[in-house]
């Protein structure tokens, strides 16, 4: 019974890139802290990568390499569920339906379509405008409480509620009202080259990523944008030192340390001592991640495993939910 009453917790991360120090602490650490209290279900998303040309190779390899990165970060696969978005159809299935109920307006006001049509002028497919409602899709198939996603797809959370609300006004309490789950500040971890915006991917020097070797995330530590403070003061103070504040809010979040410790930890040393103290508590943080992926990803077999058997999992779930809904629209039963 117990397992009934467990609250349902869901995100994916597209297999566009490689993971990131800012994945790993902004989102995959708190959904490893939060396994317990969750029935969990995480993805790997393709069908949405697709909006944006890939290097079929490529996707493949991401997609694998993403998973073995989520294990070795410490979700456990016997207590999450963990798949590949399109090793379960009823996504595409349900993203279909969903795309009848969500107006062109409403799809048109996304402020990431208008980013991305405007980085990729020549291939503004429909994939990319319709995306919404392919999450929404991901999002409703699995009824749940909660949506841990940045800043940026609050906006989607949002259009998916709205989508709720038209649906189970046609037809009933159909669908369960998901809240979005956005971190604390604190988990939002800045360039180390641009303090000023996120850490991404999209800036590879600013970037820590998580199958990095130890000497070149060494390297961009030491390089990390701090102040022009003479005193090379280690403050916490991000309107006015938003460089070292950055550092500050990685080092706690990797050892634990109050912001309080860290300054009396670096009282008097400065930015020449603090910043590879920095990358030094990073390293042996991402150590066992990396030693762990590759360990996994030599392992066909057992990722194989995993993700058949996430697949079995997820799709039991979003059968259910697609079967409903295809009932209540109206849709003969097969
Ligand atoms: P980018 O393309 O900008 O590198 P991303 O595509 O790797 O970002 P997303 O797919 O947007 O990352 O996000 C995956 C998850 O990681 C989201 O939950 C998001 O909030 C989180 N995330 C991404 N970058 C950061 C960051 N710099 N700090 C904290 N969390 C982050
Ligand atoms: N759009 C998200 C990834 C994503 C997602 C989801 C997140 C796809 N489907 C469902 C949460 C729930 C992104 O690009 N970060």
């Amino acid at each position: 019974m117990e397992e009934q009453a467990k609250k349902v917790m869901l995100s994916g991360i597209q297999p566009s890139g490689d993971l990131h120090l800012g994945n790993y602490l902004g989102a995959i650490k708190n959904w490893v802290d939060r396994t317990d209290e969750f029935d969990n279900y995480y993805f790997m998303a393709d069908l949405h990568t697709i909006t944006v040309r890939q290097n079929p190779a490529d996707l493949r390899r991401r997609t694998l390499e993403q998973l073995a990165q989520y294990i070795a970060c410490g979700l456990d696969p016997e207590r999450n569920t963990l798949f590949i978005q399109s090793h379960v159809p009823a996504h595409a299935q349900l993203g279909w339906v969903l795309n009848c109920y969500t107006m062109f307006g409403e799809l048109s006001r996304m402020t990431q379509f208008k980013d991305k049509s405007a980085k990729h002028k020549d291939n503004i497919n429909g994939g990319l405008f319709t995306y919404p409602t392919l999450m929404a899709a991901d999002i409703l198939l699995y009824q749940p409480d909660f949506v841990p996603v940045g800043e940026d797809q609050k906006q989607h959370v949002e259009l998916t509620r709205n989508i709720v609300q038209r649906f189970n006004g046609i037809y009933g309490e159909v669908f369960k009202m998901p809240e979005p789950y956005i971190p604390k500040a604190g988990a939002r971890v800045m360039g180390l080259t641009a303090p000023e915006s996120k850490m991404s991917k999209s800036i590879p020097e600013g970037c820590v990523f998580l199958m990095e070797k130890p000497e070149d995330i060494q390297r961009k530590f030491k390089r990390a944008i701090t102040d022009s403070d003479t005193q090379n003061c280690v403050r916490y103070d991000p309107e006015h030192k938003p460089g070292v504040a950055n550092l500050m809010n990685i080092y706690a979040a990797v050892t634990g340390k109050s912001y309080a410790q860290i300054e009396a930890e670096f009282e008097g040393q400065g930015y020449g001592a603090f910043k590879p103290a920095v990358g030094e508590a990073v390293i042996e943080t991402l150590r066992p991640i990396r030693e762990e992926a590759q360990r996994i990803l030599k392992d066909k077999a057992y990722l194989e495993q995993v993700y058949r058997s996430g697949a079995e999992k997820a799709s039991y779930v979003a059968n259910k939910t697609l079967r409903k809904v295809y009932k209540k629209v109206g849709f003969v039963a097969p």
